[in-house]
């Protein structure tokens, strides 16, 4: 598995999958150039490689890409695998290419998911595109984490393979700690309503709406807004609560190890996003039993049930959003009943038990193998 350590859904994805695999007998090698922030690395069948590139002042950048290739070559020619997976295509695909044409008969097969921006703004970059397509189409297998990524991806690199769509997805009992009244009381006092967004505050992710949306609530209603995670958006958010007269009730709390805590002492989650594949925050929110109020964009619309689990209208319409946002946090039986509807969703749809089979399926296919179990870890394994 390949994946980018950074804050951010793809290296979420990457390192949960890997613990959902390890548990489930599998042997994973985690490749990435600094160990993903929520990479459990003491997990028995788990390892983790480095991958180091050297900085040399004739060079624009680190040579990342051919690290990642090489450093993959080095590793699988040592001992047989039997996947290749990397997540975010850009420049993961074509490195993983690169190694398997290193490695030869030795290279396992090639799995590539795709996760959003390395598809729908890196993609349309004509360099990188091209390459991207190149990749991909050589890749014996490509998922995206929606449709409306999967379409993305036909329509931006007018690919023509087969792309295979696995959603992802949350282990439940893990993410989800029960609501701590202590914690709750730290951030907002009895009858304030708690709104909650997390993200790595690029413009994408729109945070300056997120604090317009709360001015507009909090001036019907006590509340008070969360924000968790940093990013280049963060100063303009602030500034925007300045502007709008709510910075007394603004938390930044930047970038925290685990967001479940804040999610369940929350009541209500926000994602105004400008484009987002997937909104795998929302996802973590709503298995917490948070409804979501966000945009109708890209693949949040296969996550959050419009009027079910949340309310969802168009991007950069702030007016609705808050109006949707009132409409869940003043009426406490319609919050009820969207808190349950979102739990369960995600419980039904992306629970981890019901979608890593989807990649384990993919796998065995790939290697020949007929659906069934693994077989289980051996004693002598890592
Ligand atoms: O694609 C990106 O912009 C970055 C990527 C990340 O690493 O955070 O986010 C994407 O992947 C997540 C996991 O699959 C999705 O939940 C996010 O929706 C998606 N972000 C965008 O599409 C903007």
């Amino acid at each position: 598995m390949v994946g980018y350590p950074t804050p951010g859904g793809s290296g979420v994805v990457a390192a949960e999958l890997a613990h959902a695999l390890v548990e489930r007998g599998h042997q994973v090698h985690m490749f990435s150039y600094d160990v993903p922030l929520r990479l459990r690395t003491g997990l028995p069948g788990l390892r983790y490689h480095p991958i180091e590139a050297p900085d040399y002042p004739v060079l624009l950048g680190r040579p990342y890409e051919m690290a990642v290739a090489g450093t993959l070559a080095g590793v699988l020619a040592e001992e047989p695998f039997d996947i290749l997976h990397v997540h975010y295509a850009v420049p993961h695909a074509s490195a993983a290419y690169l190694a398997q044409e290193i490695l030869g008969p030795k290279g396992p097969p090639l799995v590539v998911t795709l996760h959003g921006s390395d598809v729908r703004i890196l993609g349309r970059d004509p360099a990188l595109g091209k390459v991207l397509r190149f990749a991909l189409e050589k890749a014996q297998a490509v998922t995206a984490v929606s449709h409306a990524l999967a379409a993305s991806a036909r329509e931006v690199l007018d690919l023509t393979r087969p792309i295979e769509v696995i959603p992802n997805f949350i282990d439940i009992e893990r993410h989800c700690t029960p609501a701590d009244p202590h914690l709750r009381a730290q951030w907002a006092r009895p009858g304030e309503a708690i709104l909650l967004h997390a993200s790595n505050f690029r413009p994408i992710k729109r945070p300056r709406d997120v604090v317009r949306i709360f001015a507009r609530v909090a001036r019907k209603m006590p509340a008070r807004l969360l924000l968790v995670g940093e990013g280049p958006e963060a100063p303009a958010a602030y500034q925007e609560a300045v502007a709008q007269g709510v910075v007394d009730r603004v938390t930044f709390l930047g970038v925290q190890p685990e967001v479940a805590p804040y999610m369940s002492v929350a009541d209500l989650f926000l994602l105004p996003s400008e484009e987002e594949s997937f909104g795998l925050s929302a996802l973590e929110a709503m298995a917490c039993g948070v409804p979501v109020v966000g945009s109708r964009v890209g693949g949040i619309p296969e996550v959050v049930e419009d009027g079910k689990s949340g309310f969802l209208f168009p991007v950069g319409d702030v007016e609705a959003m808050a109006e949707g946002a009132l409409k869940i946090l003043q009426n406490p039986s319609l919050h009820e009943e969207m808190s349950r509807a979102a739990a369960q969703q995600a419980r039904d749809r992306f629970h981890v038990t019901k979608v890593v089979p989807l990649y384990e399926d993919l796998y065995r296919r790939l290697r020949g193998q007929p659906p069934g179990p693994f077989p289980p870890r051996r004693a002598a394994d890592p």
